[in-house]
């Protein structure tokens, strides 16, 4: 079978390499073949002519008629295709106002038309439904910013596609505030041909692109496809305690005793915090000792400086910025009794 000069070749110089040649050389065969098989839709409107002829010999020579020619109109084929470009839930915390949800819209019949948007956010299948409040057109760019795509009206705005043209759309919604970390919520975006709808093969006389008939394609002239969030949220909790020892040697906190607090900070949760600090003012009666502020068993110096722990004269302060669920934090301080 692998006979071409090239094939050959490369087999007996690289002989680890034989499976690759293998593939490749069949490969391009295989997408070429795919192409050929799916030449671009007739564009609704186009007239396709046709005219036989016929040839013939009664003996004077040779003769040709023709027949009166067929014209007929391409109708507009009313089909569209919906697509979630979120590979993965988008991650969401529980009252989260302008969560996107990125979808492309295709037309895939061979006419322009307008498509009119819709979304269902209370199926079932997942935990919570979200509260979608706003569809946005992209400007082309691929990223939402309201500043700059289209806020879409239902009637107003449909967006118009031509035949293959495909539109990025952006539905954004409100996370409920009572949803916990791990839930799921799906909403599915609705495209339909403005010009109608309903079972393939339905068809719209004279309402097609060019005067002919739009008849709904094997889509339905509908589409639709589903994105969801998932509620990536994280709880902290702070347990403080705290143990004395004296110049006695006993746990009594009397005057002179040291008092070391311990402060941990364990974040919960799949998401993560950010911007999390420790602060806890030094007691009435007790006198700061310098310098004593520990993070994860490393001493902080008491200034504002690179490190996360300071004192100012009343109160200490760690600065734990982000945070990720499952991760704890260990702070502690010594103050004595006056
Ligand atoms: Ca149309
Ligand atoms: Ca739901
Ligand atoms: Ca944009
Ligand atoms: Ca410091």
């Amino acid at each position: 079978m692998m006979k071409a000069p090239v094939g050959g070749a490369k087999h007996q110089l690289l002989p680890s390499c034989s499976i690759l040649a293998l593939l490749a050389a069949f490969a391009l065969p295989t997408q070429v073949q795919a192409q050929v098989a799916t030449p671009p839709l007739t564009r609704a409107g186009t007239t396709i002519s046709n005219t036989a002829s016929a040839t013939f010999d009664t003996g004077g020579g040779s003769t040709t008629i023709n027949s009166n020619q067929v014209d007929l109109l391409v109708d507009e084929l009313l089909d569209v295709t919906v697509d979630s470009s979120n590979p993965a839930d988008v991650p969401t915390t529980p009252g989260a106002t302008g969560q996107v949800l990125t979808f492309s819209v295709t037309n895939t019949g061979n006419g322009v038309e307008n498509f009119a948007l819709s979304t269902i956010a209370n199926a079932g299948g997942d935990n919570y439904d979200p509260v979608v409040t706003q569809i946005y057109i992209d400007n082309g760019d691929g990223i939402f910013d309201p500043n700059t795509d289209t806020l879409y009206t239902p009637g107003a705005n449909d967006p118009e596609l031509d035949p293959d043209e495909s539109v990025t759309i952006f539905v954004v919604a409100t996370t409920p505030g009572a949803v916990v970390d791990g839930n799921r919520g799906i909403v599915s975006l609705i495209a339909a041909a403005v010009t109608g709808t309903g079972a393939p093969g339905t068809s719209f006389a004279g309402q097609g692109e060019g005067g002919g008939d739009a008849v709904v394609g094997s889509t339905g002239a509908d589409g639709t496809d589903a994105g969801a969030f998932i509620v990536s949220a994280a709880t902290v909790t702070l347990v403080k305690s705290a143990v004395v020892t004296n110049p006695l040697g006993t746990a009594d906190p009397i005057p002179g005793a040291t008092i070391t607090y311990t402060i941990v900070a364990t974040v919960a949760g799949s998401g993560a915090v950010s911007g999390l600090a420790i602060t806890d003012n030094v007691p009435a009666d007790t006198s700061y000792l310098a310098g004593s502020i520990t993070l994860g068993g490393v001493a902080q110096s008491d200034g504002v400086d690179a490190d996360a722990g300071d004192y100012n004269g009343t109160r200490i302060n760690v600065a734990l910025g982000t945070v990720a669920g499952g991760q704890t934090r260990t702070v502690t301080f010594r103050t004595t009794i006056n």
